[in-house]
C-alpha cells in the first residue's frame, strides 16, 4: 500500500504537466500541491480597457492563488480526494468529508470558478453566439440582448460577493446568481460562463459601479468558448 508522502508524490508526477504560457512563473512545487494555479493565457493587458491589467494581475496571481493554496492545504487533510477531479468534488458536496467540506466548497469553488472565468473573456469586441447556442439562447431568452441583459441585473442584484451565470441545467439554458464561491456544479448544473462580482473583480478601475464592469465584461465574452462548452455540456 502506498504511504500518503508516496500517494501525493504520485500524484505530484502524474499531475506534473504545467500549462504552457508566457505570461505568468509558475509557483514552485511541492510535495502536496495537487491543483495547480495555470497561467492566463493572454497577457494581463489583453483586456484593456475592458478590465485593466493591474487587475488582472492582482485577481489571478493574488485572489485565485490564495484559493488554489488553500484548496490543498485542506486537502492534505483528506489525502484520499486529492486523485479526484475537482469537478466531481464540486458536483457531489455531501459525499465530501465533513471536515474538508466547506473548504471544497468555498476554496474548490473559487479555484473552479476563476479557471473558468479566464476562459471565457478575450479581447473581441461584440462576438456573438453561434449555431446550437445560439438558437438555444433565443429560444429560452427571446434575443442574445434578452440573456446579456439578465445576466447583468442576476449580477446587479447579487448582494455582496458572488456570481452571475448562463447554466444549462435539466436541459435548459438559464440565468442564476450564486454567493460566495457557489458553483452552479453543486446543484446539478453546467456553467457555461461565469461573470465574478466579487469587488476585488472591478474595484481598482470601477470602484462601486458594478454596473459599468458588467456593461465592460459582457462585450468580451468568448463565445467560441461557451460555445464549446455547451456542446460538452449537452453530451
Ligand atoms: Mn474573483
Amino acid at each position: 500500500m502506498l504511504t500518503r508522502r508516496d500517494a501525493l508524490k504520485t500524484i505530484a508526477l502524474t499531475t506534473g504537466a504545467i500549462a504552457a504560457g508566457p505570461v505568468l512563473l509558475q509557483a514552485q512545487q511541492t510535495p502536496g500541491e495537487v491543483h495547480k494555479l495555470s497561467p492566463l493565457c493572454y497577457d494581463y493587458d489583453a483586456l484593456e480597457p475592458f478590465i485593466d491589467a493591474e487587475t488582472m494581475k492582482l485577481h489571478h496571481d493574488k485572489h485565485h492563488a490564495a484559493y488554489v493554496a488553500k484548496l490543498n492545504q485542506a486537502l492534505e487533510k483528506e489525502p484520499s480526494l486529492a486523485s479526484k477531479p475537482l469537478e466531481d468534488l464540486l458536483r457531489n458536496l455531501d459525499a465530501v468529508p465533513e471536515s474538508v467540506r466547506t473548504d471544497i466548497r468555498n476554496q474548490g469553488g473559487g479555484h473552479y470558478n476563476h479557471t473558468l472565468f479566464w476562459q471565457i473573456l478575450r479581447k473581441k469586441e461584440n462576438s456573438a453566439p453561434q449555431g446550437e447556442l445560439a438558437q438555444a439562447i433565443v429560444s429560452a431568452f427571446g434575443s442574445v440582448a434578452a440573456m446579456e441583459e439578465l445576466i447583468q441585473s442576476t449580477a446587479l442584484k447579487q448582494f455582496g460577493s458572488g456570481w452571475s451565470w448562463l447554466v444549462l441545467r435539466a436541459g435548459k439554458l438559464v440565468v442564476e446568481g450564486t454567493a460566495n464561491q457557489d458553483c452552479p456544479l453543486s446543484t446539478g448544473g453546467h456553467p457555461l460562463l461565469g461573470v465574478d462580482v466579487w469587488e476585488h473583480a472591478y474595484y481598482l478601475k470601477y470602484q462601486n459601479r458594478r454596473a459599468d464592469y458588467l456593461k465592460a465584461v459582457i462585450q468580451i465574452l468568448n463565445w467560441d468558448v461557451i460555445g464549446e462548452r455547451f456542446k460538452q455540456a449537452k453530451s
